[in-house]
């Protein structure tokens, strides 16, 4: 019955989706020796809390072919959500697989997605996706509905530190100096390369919260599917939800953890949003 099946990286902040074939595949996050799997079984707030005081090395690393082969299983037709290529080895590592797996079973199909972002986004994307599967939407249709939606959706973040990201060489350094200042927040978003692109520099949460709000309008939003994703900041999630339902009282927003992946490099304090656009 499952011939769809949806997968997508732990950017995706998505252990599960309702009533649809769905597998994450996770990343791992190196600090000092311990390894840590971004799967349902990691203790993010253990992880975060470790990376606070720590000044060991630390790193991230993407799935191998043999574990995306894993994810897509049996299935006959599969759609796959990458984190963006430009910060990641995930899509190309995706689409290696994809070439296997449709070498060996001729007749299935992958679609492998950049989604030249991560996060919330993604699972705004993902949300589509499954929605679409629920529906009955054919394999060719769901991919063009996820096209066709991956155009009218967009991603800020806003973060308090840019460390790890400058440590691990996705960000310049001096990009990164800002974020580093006691009370300067940056507020960014994911550019239409994929990378990150600063915005504005925001002193106190008030002022920054106000910033996406009007980021989010400027980039087109007018009311449709908000989702948060936050690390260890549940105070903030929630009172940029409780400014956006004033300004649409309508709209569905949903703020949760983010898990390890993007916990790692938005670090405490930071707040991913990913929203429709017209
Ligand atoms: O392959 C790997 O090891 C993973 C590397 C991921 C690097 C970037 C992750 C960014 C996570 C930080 C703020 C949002 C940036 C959005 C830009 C598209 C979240």
């Amino acid at each position: 019955m499952n011939q769809i099946r949806i997968v997508a990286d732990s950017s995706a902040d998505t252990l599960s989706l309702e009533a649809v074939s769905f597998v994450s595949v996770p990343l791992t996050i190196r600090v000092g020796e311990q390894e840590y799997v971004d799967d349902a079984s990691l203790d993010v707030e253990q992880m975060t809390a470790r990376l606070l005081h720590s000044r060991e090395r630390s790193s991230t690393a993407c799935p191998s072919v043999g574990e995306w082969l894993a994810a897509f299983g049996d299935a006959e037709y599969v759609i796959c959500i990458t984190i963006t290529s430009t910060l990641s080895g995930c899509h190309n590592v995706a689409n290696s697989a994809r070439q296997t797996y449709e070498e060996a079973h001729p007749g299935r199909r992958v679609y492998v997605v950049d989604s030249l972002s991560t996060g919330p986004e993604i699972r705004l994307l993902l949300e589509k996706v499954s929605e679409g599967c629920r529906r009955g939407l054919e394999f060719e249709a769901l991919c063009k509905e996820l096209d066709t939606y991956r155009r009218h959706t967009a991603l800020l973040f806003l973060l308090e530190s840019m460390h790890n990201l400058a440590n691990n060489g996705r960000v310049s350094r001096l990009a990164a100096s800002a974020a580093g200042i006691l009370g300067i927040r940056v507020l960014g978003r994911a550019s239409d390369k994929g990378d990150l692109e600063q915005l504005a520099r925001c002193r106190g949460e008030k002022k920054a919260l106000s910033a996406i709000l009007s980021q989010m309008q400027q980039q087109g939003y007018c009311g449709g599917r908000v989702r948060i994703g936050h690390c260890q900041n549940e105070a903030g999630a929630q009172a940029l939800t409780a400014l956006l339902s004033t300004a649409y009282p309508q709209a569905d927003i949903l703020a949760y953890p983010s898990r390890g992946l993007c916990s790692f490099y938005a670090e405490r304090g930071g707040l991913l949003v990913g929203f429709e656009t017209a």
